[in-house]
């Protein structure tokens, strides 16, 4: 009976060790190796998780950030901006620098890396100079895309010195996301309905203007010189690129006119994605602008950061469309006199490794350090 009882259990124990070595272990292995090798993909920012990240950073320091809806869009979004500076209240006499992301919803790093910035900036404005690297030394590489101590790693002990100095000097503005309803639908175009090209359809004929075609600068243009200007890719409302049916005709171009009309701005970036490319004006015709070298002087200052490759607008978009009307750059530029640029970010259209994004956000956190601190120094055109 012993025996018996004996080898039962040898048995048992025999088939549990099988079975084990045969279906749970290679789960084990098989996920251990999964979860060693897979990142979990890069969550980017939703509109409202934006939202409520930015009050929350406006009640902690609202002593250098000051946040204000500047208009609504058709599906009833505010539009926020973001001024960050010392007396933050008070329209000082400092330059001004114009951030924006996502004139086109479905770019999403455009709006990430001014996120990240603004987070920067202020949780660093009150820190002490801190060694963060933690090797002995006190802001020994600071962000300009250069491994100043040659220790391999690039950028990894940032200035809170700087952080302090830009935001004492410069009156910061960003539109993080000029297209929040693009945002949440993941479309290039805002979401607003169209009514034939011109608007005098009764019924809606499809949705979305290119905000970035909608700018109110040499608009006319487009009926002078009609091939020129590929006309017809950006009056058929159903097309990518629909301009809209008069300069300014949504509520994100008017708001964005709006607020910088009652601003002093100096150098305007606009993100969009992808390429690592950065361009300047103009889009639209192949003449240089009488201020080539101040555009070529901070594009290639910011080239040495990002290593991007600095093109003008012409050589942008004359290739693809035979030049582009409507852009921001060309109103920033020509109507306001703002050294404007649009910067491509990344090689792909949102990039999902996290280690990606990282290091495009802190890449352009010093883009951003380089352009206001440039902006003392630039006059306004
Ligand atoms: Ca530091
Ligand atoms: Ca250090
Ligand atoms: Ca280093
Ligand atoms: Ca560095
Ligand atoms: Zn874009």
């Amino acid at each position: 009976m012993i025996k018996k009882s004996f080898l039962k259990k040898g048995l048992i124990y025999l088939i549990l060790c099988l079975f084990l070595l045969t279906s749970v272990f290679p789960i084990l292995v098989i996920s251990q190796t999964n979860s060693s090798i897979t990142n979990d993909p890069y969550h980017y920012f939703n509109y409202q998780e934006m939202t409520n990240l930015l009050h929350d950073l406006e009640n902690n320091y609202s002593d250098i950030m000051y946040l204000d809806s500047i208009g609504i869009t058709y599906e009833e979004r505010d539009i926020w901006m973001v001024k960050l500076s010392d007396n933050v209240g008070e329209n000082e006499n400092e330059s001004g620098v114009l951030l924006m992301g996502a004139h086109h919803g479905n770019e999403k790093p455009s709006y990430e890396i001014l996120i990240n910035f603004i987070q920067h900036m202020v949780e660093n404005y009150s820190k002490e100079n801190t060694d963060d690297d933690g090797d002995g030394f006190v802001n020994e590489d600071p962000i300009d895309g250069i491994d100043n101590d040659g220790d391999g790693l690039i950028d990894e002990d940032p200035s809170e010195d700087r952080v302090r100095e830009v935001t004492n000097n410069t009156q910061i503005f960003l539109i993080p996301m000029v297209n929040p309803d693009g945002v949440e639908a993941n479309t290039r175009k805002n979401c607003a309905p169209n009514y034939g090209p011109f608007g005098f359809n009764k019924e809606i004929t499809s949705y979305g203007v290119n905000l970035n075609r909608n700018y109110g600068y040499k608009w006319y243009l487009y009926y002078i010189l009609p091939f020129s200007y590929h006309l017809l890719f950006n009056i058929l409302d159903s097309s990518p690129n629909y301009r809209g049916e008069r300069p300014f005709s949504e509520n994100e171009t008017y708001a964005v006119k709006n607020f910088v009309e009652k601003q002093d701005v100096h150098i305007s970036l606009s993100y969009h994605s992808f390429s690592e490319v950065m361009f300047y004006p103009w889009t639209h015709t192949s003449r240089p602008t009488p201020h080539e070298d101040i555009f070529i002087s901070i594009g290639e200052n910011m080239s040495k950061i990002n290593n991007y490759t600095l093109i003008t607008g012409r050589q942008y978009f004359i290739p693809r469309y035979g030049g582009s009307l409507g852009t921001s750059e060309n109103w920033l530029y020509g109507k306001r006199g703002i050294f404007s640029y649009t910067i491509e970010l990344c090689s792909t259209r949102a990039p999902n490794d996290p280690e990606v994004v990282k290091k495009v956000c802190l890449t352009h956190v010093g883009v951003n350090l380089y352009v206001c601190e440039r902006s003392w120094s630039v006059e306004s055109v």
